[in-house]
């Protein structure tokens, strides 16, 4: 019971439809270029865009989360890892509005020209609820 995290997010997902923003809406957890990360025992919740991002991350572990965003929550996907390396995502419960988990390798040209490829990324035992449109 090592507490949770809450973003909020329906503020953000009510002005996203609305068209009131004129930028992407921020992750509730993002790290960027580090290394031998642990996540464990937190709960995520109601993120106003995507719940877990590590970003050219290497080494990083996460088990036993729980990751929950309401399903009609716009674009909350539950842990995006991104252009990162040697990763375990393991023990964990995950209930979102969009993708359980998205292996990304950048965002379009600009991932392209980056070029930092995920790779060995090892995910299991994990219980993803999803809601059929
Ligand atoms: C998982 O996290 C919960 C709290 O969310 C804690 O009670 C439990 O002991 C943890 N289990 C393991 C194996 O870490
Ligand atoms: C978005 O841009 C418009 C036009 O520049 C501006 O009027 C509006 O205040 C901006 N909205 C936000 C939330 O920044
Ligand atoms: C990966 O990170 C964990 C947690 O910080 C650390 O214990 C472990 O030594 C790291 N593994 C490597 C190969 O660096
Ligand atoms: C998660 O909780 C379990 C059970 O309390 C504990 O053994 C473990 O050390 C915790 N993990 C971390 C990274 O604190
Ligand atoms: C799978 O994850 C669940 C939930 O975190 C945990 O209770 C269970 O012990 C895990 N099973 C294995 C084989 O690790
Ligand atoms: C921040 C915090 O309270 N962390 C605790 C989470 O649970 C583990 C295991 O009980 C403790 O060692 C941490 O101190």
């Amino acid at each position: 019971n090592n507490g949770s995290i809450n973003g909020h997010g329906q503020y953000w997902w009510k002005k996203y439809r609305s068209k009131l923003l004129n930028h992407t809406r921020g992750p509730l957890v993002q790290i960027m270029w580090s290394s031998d990360v642990v996540f464990a025992n937190i709960t995520l919740r109601d993120s106003p865009f995507w719940t877990l991002h590590p970003y050219d991350c290497k080494n990083v572990t996460i088990t036993n989360m729980t990751i929950l965003a309401l399903f009609e929550a716009p674009n909350t996907d539950g842990i995006d890892p991104d252009s990162c390396e040697d990763m375990i995502i393991e023990n964990s419960y995950i209930s979102v509005g969009d993708d359980g988990i998205a292996i990304k390798s950048g965002w379009d040209q600009y991932g392209t020209t980056y070029g930092r490829p995920s790779k060995n990324i090892l995910i299991r035992n994990l219980t993803i609820r999803f809601m059929v449109r």
